[in-house]
């Protein structure tokens, strides 16, 4: 997955980080969790900073660091039983030469570890359920080994971690680079094959079985997949809703290959083309995606580029008579946000929403419109981000009535109360902050309306 030489300059850099460092650490994997009530499992996920450090997803592994000895592994043994139920666990020696961690010791072996530094204060990272459930780690009890977790300290060296994670070096970028070659193929699909009578649920299966035979070891996030009024829903989870013509659909998927993901929104027509109103804010959308991408430089401050785009929205809603006033006056007051609530977008890697996506000190605003902002840092070269406007009609937030009252003159209300059933529109792209112009990950995913509309009027040619 990882080169492991790769993996060896990513914990150099990691211990530089952490290099006041005295104790030990340990980065647990995290554990199986049972689905209570069955023999069965949730999903798992290796930790992430876990993963980052050692590129082993086993379950019930321990990565372990003492600055005085370096790195150890403790992998799980699979018991006998393990052997016949699951499969074997990976042998220490493929351990050695995936992780470069020379020292890979069974997860026994842990207890004996911790007992040697007794006393002295842990930073524990990772998953934490170590402390909760430390017989799935081999240790008997918590308690009996007297260590004590120091908080501070776990939390600083994670803090070190997530701005390590900020900037993605080529292995990671080639992963990122083949899930959204996957997420193309997906979206490439659901633009195809959508069509009347079809419902939500189908065609998410079609847009992930396209992610999986194009290697995607699961989906990035839950599928969004919403049509019509459910687009409007920002994390609408697909139902058997079928698609009618004249509806919208939105479709926010991604793959995740070797624990990378891409993120990527595509919304289109159910007919063969946008209709008038469709196309105008459709179009919208898009010119505040492209010049936000355009934008996104090194320095730029990512909450800059997102007011920017909501300047951008609010001045394209007042010229198509739904915001009424000044864009810069509507985005001091929020308006803008009525429609377009959310953030621009986030970094993205590892996780979906990745670690490291607030500068060390900077906490969120509770601003309406800035609320919901999960970037806030300067951009820098080899940073990922997701940058996805919307426009949406919400009826929690429209019909509000503490809304109707506050944006009072600000909003034509009588507009959108016949644009209640619209839905939404957004467009998400995968980009790297590079010393010039971003690339786009997910450049070739069409979402140009000329583009969109060959591809839609080939899916209802007979
Ligand atoms: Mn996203």
């Amino acid at each position: 997955m990882f080169d492991p030489e790769r993996l060896r300059q990513r914990r150099e850099d990691i211990a530089r980080r952490w290099r006041d460092l005295r104790g030990p650490v340990v980065v647990p994997s995290g554990l199986l969790v049972p689905i209570a009530g069955t023999d069965q499992f949730h999903d798992y996920h290796a930790h992430n900073e876990h993963y980052y450090l050692s590129g082993n997803d086993q379950p019930g592994s321990v990565v372990a660091y003492d600055p005085r000895e370096g790195w150890t592994l403790f992998a799980p043994v699979a018991s006998q039983e393990d052997r016949v139920w699951i499969g074997d666990s990976i042998d220490f020696e493929t351990l050695r030469e995936r992780s470069g961690i020379e020292q890979v010791r069974p997860i026994a072996a842990l207890s004996g570890w911790l007992e040697q530094r007794r006393g002295e204060p842990l930073a524990l990272l990772g998953n934490p359920d170590l402390v909760g459930n430390p017989g799935g780690y081999g240790l008997e009890n918590w308690a009996a080994l007297e260590v004590e977790v120091d908080d501070e300290v776990s939390h600083r060296l994670s803090e070190a971690i997530s701005e390590a994670r900020r900037t993605k070096d080529e292995g990671e970028l080639a992963l990122m680079r083949q899930a959204a070659a996957a997420s193309r193929e997906g979206h490439l699909a659901g633009l195809r094959l959508a069509r009347p009578g079809m419902t939500e649920r189908q065609l998410q299966v079609e847009i992930e079985v396209e992610f999986f035979r194009n290697g995607a070891a699961r989906t990035a996030y839950g599928s969004i997949v919403g049509t019509g009024p459910n687009g409007a829903v920002l994390h609408f989870a697909p139902t058997n809703r079928p698609l009618q013509d004249g509806d919208i659909v939105l479709v926010d998927a991604g793959a995740e290959i070797g624990g990378y993901a891409s993120d990527v929104t595509r919304t289109f027509p159910v007919a063969p083309r946008f209709d008038g109103f469709q196309r105008d804010l459709y179009q919208l959308v898009l010119n505040v995606q492209e010049q936000a991408i355009r934008d996104a430089r090194p320095g730029k401050e990512y909450k800059e580029l997102h007011l920017e785009a909501s300047a951008g929205i609010a001045a394209g809603l007042a010229d198509l008579g739904i915001l009424r006033g000044r864009p810069a006056d509507l985005v001091e007051r929020d308006a803008h946000a009525l429609f377009f609530p959310h953030g621009l977008g986030h970094m993205l890697g590892l996780a979906t929403h990745d670690a490291g996506g607030c500068l060390a000190g900077r906490t969120p605003s509770d601003r309406f419109g800035l609320k919901w902002l999960r970037a806030d840092l300067p951009l820098q070269p080899g940073y990922v981000v997701t940058i996805e406007p919307g426009i949406y009609f919400i009826r929690a937030i429209l019909e509000d009535p503490a809304h109707r009252e506050a944006f009072g003159e600000m909003v034509n209300w009588d507009r959108v109360d016949r644009l209640l059933d619209f839905g939404g529109i957004r467009i998400e792209d995968d980009i790297l902050v590079t010393d010039g112009a971003a690339e786009v990950l997910s450049a070739d995913i069409p979402k140009q309306i000329d583009e969109i509309e060959v591809l839609r009027q080939e899916a209802a040619a007979p």
